[in-house]
């Protein structure tokens, strides 16, 4: 028995010494000092010894157990401490790397133009009105007083999906619905899309973009609209720009007018962005002809009021020196970040 106990001790000693994992270390205890070990065995069967036998054999016994215990607990620090300088070395950061830069996303240089001629607006009371892309003939022409023969109305122009159903051309229907529905005063501006049979060049686009406004009440005059637009523009445009209202005609308005900046970039000496002139035109504007309102219920005899409309490619155009309509409908990001 002693014989065997030095042998045990001696297959723990060589096992041990060569467990590499901590799984394989645990495997080792379980069968070297677990209940079912040789070991365990042995103790448990020094019943049938004598007493002397019994307390030598007990003693060999344990210092064997003790020394497979030593050993063990020495294998275990040992592989827990070698796993754990294996994670620290797998995990370990890099503090100095420089990080990853993730690229931001931009606003649309035309929904930074919206949102600034909207916020002018609206600081002077004016609400968003909004409507349907796809519109009815009456609301983007016969409501709007364009002859039944009007040029605009040409298939050739316009998209039309049935004989009464188009994309509009105009955000115009949206102020048609606005009148329809609500009573005087109206103050409305609707920003928002549009659709012309237009072949793409620098500065057209079978879709684009407008703003129009709208105001109605009782003792509207030219007055009104032109101090409003001279407003405007010396918002968008700098305290220092002049406006000239030069006369113009659309259906829909009555007198009808183009206003002019004076430009932005030369003062008005004459440069490249406004082709010499000192001027550049910016909207069309008038006073809502009294057809209009007539189709949208309202008393012409009561109420007046006065209309503009603007592209929102244009006024961006200006704005940034863009000189290809297409840049804004790419969606080349080394374009669209440039407005960050
Ligand atoms: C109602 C009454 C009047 C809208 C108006 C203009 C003048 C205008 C153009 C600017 C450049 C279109 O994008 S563009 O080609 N628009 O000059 N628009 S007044 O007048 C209205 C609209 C609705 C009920």
């Amino acid at each position: 028995m002693q014989k065997r106990l030095a042998e045990i001790l001696q297959e723990a000693k060589q096992e041990l010494g060569s467990a590499e994992t901590l799984a394989r270390a645990e495997e080792l205890r379980v069968r070297f000092l677990g209940k079912k070990g040789e070991l365990t065995e042995i103790l448990r069967s020094m019943g049938g010894l004598s007493p002397e036998e019994r307390k030598s054999m007990g003693q060999a016994a344990n210092s064997v157990r003790g020394e497979i215990e030593r050993m063990l607990e020495e294998r275990f620090t040992s592989l827990k401490e070698a796993a754990k300088n294996l994670r620290f070395k797998e995990e370990r950061i890099d503090v100095t790397e420089p990080g990853k830069v993730k690229a931001l996303g931009s606003k649309h240089p035309l929904t930074v133009t919206i949102e600034e001629i909207s916020r002018i607006f609206q600081s002077m009371g004016y609400q968003i009105a909004e409507g349907p892309e796809i519109e009815t003939v009456f609301n983007n022409f016969d409501a709007l007083n364009a002859a039944p023969n009007h040029p605009a109305r040409d298939m050739t122009d316009t998209f039309y999906i049935t004989e009464d159903v188009l994309l509009r051309t105009q955000t115009s229907p949206v102020q048609v619905r606005t009148l329809q529905a609500q009573k005087p005063s109206i103050k409305v501006i609707s920003p928002g899309r549009c659709f012309r049979c237009d072949t793409p060049d620098a500065t057209h686009s079978p879709m684009f973009h407008q703003i129009e406004g709208l105001l109605v009440d009782e003792g509207i005059t030219m007055a009104d609209l032109k101090g409003t637009l001279d407003c405007f523009a010396k918002e968008i445009f700098g305290s220092q720009t002049r406006t000239k209202f030069r006369p113009h005609h659309f259906p829909f308005t009555e007198p009808s007018a183009e206003m002019d900046v004076s430009c932005f970039k030369c003062g008005g000496k004459g440069c490249r962005v406004c082709k010499g002139s000192g001027w550049i035109e910016i909207l069309g504007c008038g006073m809502v002809h009294p057809n209009v309102l007539a189709i949208g219920g309202l008393d012409t005899e009561k109420y007046t009021g006065f209309a503009f409309g603007m592209g929102v490619e244009r006024i961006a155009m200006l704005k940034y020196g863009v000189d290809d309509i297409r840049l804004f409908f790419e969606n080349d990001v080394r374009f669209i970040e440039q407005f960050r």
